[in-house]
């Protein structure tokens, strides 16, 4: 098969990076903003986390709050401090100008616009926070992609209705949406309504804010109504923002999961079948406007009831997604095991090791032609534009002894992405733009460490805060923007006369025009 390394994306491609605001911002009690689900996300060291807690801070419930509440000093609350884009975002802004982003994707907490979720009035501060920051990136050419909610329900919500189990929580969420559709007109073109809106299943108080008293309350029944309500309040963005700005384009966003039959037996291959249906459900519902047709024995054989309103099936119809985004970082395999029924194993992490792929030091299977393969399957099943909102690699960074970080494992990491990501595109695919997940370190959104590093802009700071929060420039900073410059035909960075490496020994980086 002939491939196509070295030729530019199309011309208007938007090149650039993806963030979230509780895992950035920090500031979480200044400017007027209320606490939201990340306040309460405690970081452990890695010997302290169990099997459930410490992941995706799933096992934050009804106690833990309460505990947090009274002794907040006696927990390290890593994601009240964020890296302090709250004080930074001009300089932050800058280096990513520098690299050449045309789109930054950011969120916008909540709780900074509507403290408790349900105020009277939205809060002016927190609106004109958002303004600058926009202004800011418009300064430079870049475009804001804003997600809506991005793990990020206010504490508020989360103690009155149990978050989005209540569809009182969708009245907000729509009043919240008026509200930032409207001030922000004309600055904001592209939204995304909920983030990863799948991780409900394993994470219902970070995604959703639900509160439970313990796991056991995590039953399928819960989430899939949970995500009714999150279908019908997304639905009823699209449809608010296509009224304010017929011009703004909204999507979904997926954590998408590809996944591999785990032998060539026809049951495993069935597998992938019934790993699809549980991933594709929620891009299903929010691209075709109605529950998919598998859903109902699955739903049936499970007992599970939705509490769907006589209005919903038309709303949901009305507010269909402009565009598909998904967040890809990793495929799985998928392994029947004797179920009579579909039956999910859908993970995100490695239960059944892939021989054929590397791993990243978290565990996470490294796999660029999976994405190929996700992103040639997403567009056959939806024909709708795709916008890559995540894709990277989270690793310890070891400096040299001259202070530099030569990060190569995160270059070769995007290089096998972007790589793939050209070729789906010379399949047919409508890809329109790729944001590297954490262009600046950030706090993780699992384990709430900042260790875990993403981040082309390094930031001195450790996992307790301790640092000075600088920004500098790590080797990858120079790859991406010799990437960008290029439209993405300088894979191998070898346009130029200066290697990378040269700057890695001594620092000094001297091709003017990079
Ligand atoms: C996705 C989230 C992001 C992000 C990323 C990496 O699930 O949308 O918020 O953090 O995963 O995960 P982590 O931060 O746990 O390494």
């Amino acid at each position: 098969m002939s491939r196509v390394t070295n030729t530019p994306f199309p011309e208007g491609f938007l090149w650039g990076g993806a963030t979230a605001a509780n895992q950035i911002e920090g500031g979480w009690d200044e400017g007027g903003r209320g606490p939201a689900a990340g306040d309460f996300a405690i970081h452990l060291p890695k010997e302290q986390r169990s099997k459930i807690n410490g992941e995706m801070y799933k096992d934050v419930n009804v106690k833990q709050i309460e505990r947090i509440e009274k002794n907040p000093e006696n927990y390290n609350l890593a994601k009240r401090r964020g890296v302090d884009f709250y004080h930074r975002y001009k300089e932050d802004i800058a280096l990513m100008a520098e690299m050449g982003f045309s789109v930054f994707r950011m969120s916008i907490s909540w709780s900074r616009i509507y403290p408790n979720g349900d105020d009277a009035q939205p809060n002016e501060e927190g609106l004109k926070f958002y303004d600058d920051v926009f202004d800011e990136l418009h300064k430079y050419g870049i475009e804001p992609l804003v997600t809506l909610d991005h793990f990020d329900v206010p504490l508020n919500l989360i103690k009155k209705y149990s978050g989005f189990k209540s569809r009182e929580t969708i009245d907000c969420f729509e009043k919240y949406c008026e509200t930032v559709f409207t001030r922000y007109k004309g600055k904001v073109k592209y939204w995304l309504t909920f983030n990863e809106i799948n991780c409900v299943l394993t994470n219902p108080y970070a995604c959703s804010g639900v509160l439970l008293n313990d796991q056991s309350e995590r039953t399928y029944e819960l989430v899939y109504n949970v995500s009714h309500n999150q279908f019908v309040a997304s639905a009823k963005a699209v449809i608010l923002a296509h009224k304010i700005d017929p011009e703004m384009k909204v999507g979904c966003m997926l954590c998408r999961l590809e996944n591999y039959a785990a032998s060539t037996k026809p049951e495993d291959v069935l597998q992938t079948v019934f790993e699809d249906h549980f991933n594709f459900f929620y891009t299903d519902v929010q691209a075709k406007g109605e529950y998919p047709y598998y859903i109902h024995r699955f739903f049936k054989e499970h007992n599970i009831k939705i509490d769907m309103k006589p209005e919903d099936a038309e709303i949901l119809k009305a507010g269909k997604v402009d565009f598909i985004s998904i967040s890809y970082y990793m495929s799985y395999v998928a392994q029947y095991k004797n179920q009579e029924i579909i039956e999910p194993t859908g993970s995100l992490v490695a239960v059944i090791k892939n021989p054929n792929l590397a791993m990243s030091e978290a565990g996470w299977p490294i796999d660029p032609v999976g994405f190929r393969t996700a992103l040639n399957r997403i567009y056959d099943r939806y024909g709708l534009p795709i916008f890559i909102a995540e894709n990277g690699l989270g690793s310890t960074d070891h400096p040299g002894e001259n202070g530099y970080v030569c990060d190569d494992d995160r270059i070769e990491y995007m290089k096998g992405h972007v790589r793939e990501m050209r070729e789906a595109i010379e399949d047919g695919v409508d890809v329109f733009g790729y944001a590297w997940w954490g262009p600046m370190d950030l706090v993780s959104s699992g384990t709430s460490e900042i260790s875990k590093r993403y981040g082309m802009i390094g930031i001195d700071a450790d996992n307790d805060g301790n640092g000075t929060y600088n920004r500098f420039k790590k080797k990858s900073f120079y790859y991406y923007k010799k990437l960008i410059a290029s439209n993405g035909a300088d894979l191998e960075n070898n346009i130029g006369d200066q290697p990378l490496d040269d700057w890695c020994a001594n620092g000094k980086y001297t091709v003017e025009n990079v």
